[in-house]
């Protein structure tokens, strides 16, 4: 099936798009980088939504409404905490995307929006861990949901190493 792949340079937080997806830690409770923006932007209702859940495991993810935020819903996903690659990092990190893949599908979301899990705080390194991304995307197939991925990047750096990736691996993307 036809999955349009999307790139831009911007907040998550301000993306039209039915769901987009937290960089959370396995309390679900906030915290800083992306999931701070997040429970800023959403109000104080995601908190009590995410308290209600009792936390998600490294690997996992979780939905909750987008409450206050333009898009509709938030899939909470715990990525790895970069150890140097020997201790299942990749794994986890693509079992991160698939599982927040297939929770959108399972919600019938059409467009979502990924920021670079763990490639804040948790340290993983951005080309390894877009490469991930970018190949989980393109394997997900075994759905009509979602037609739309965006890789939401955060500055201009990360843009260019998304871009280069996508081209190396000969991935088109929608303009
Ligand atoms: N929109 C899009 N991307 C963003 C935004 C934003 N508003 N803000 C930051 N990023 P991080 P992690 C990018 O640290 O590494 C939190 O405290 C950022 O540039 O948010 O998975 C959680 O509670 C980077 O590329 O998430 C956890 O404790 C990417 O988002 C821990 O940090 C991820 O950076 C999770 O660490």
């Amino acid at each position: 099936m036809f999955r349009q792949i999307r790139l831009t340079d911007a907040d998550i937080t301000e993306l039209k798009v039915d769901a987009i997806v937290n960089a959370a830690n396995s309390s679900l409770l906030g915290g800083g980088g992306v999931d701070g923006a997040i429970h800023r932007a959403a109000g104080s209702r995601l908190l009590e939504a995410c308290r209600s859940i009792g936390g998600c495991p490294v690997g996992e993810a979780r939905s909750t409404p987008g409450f206050d935020l333009p898009a509709r819903w938030v899939i909470h996903t715990v990525g790895p905490v970069w150890q140097g690659g020997r201790d299942g990092e990749a794994g986890q990190l693509a079992s991160c995307y698939r599982q927040s893949l297939r929770m959108a599908a399972d919600m019938q979301v059409n467009s979502i929006a990924f920021p670079a899990i763990s490639c804040g705080a948790y340290g993983y390194p951005l080309a390894r861990a877009a490469e991930i991304a970018v190949s989980e995307v393109a394997g997900f197939d075994d759905s009509a949901h979602p037609r739309e991925v965006w890789f939401c990047c955060f500055g201009r750096g990360a843009l260019s190493t998304y871009r280069e990736i996508l081209s190396r691996l000969d991935i088109p993307v929608s303009g």
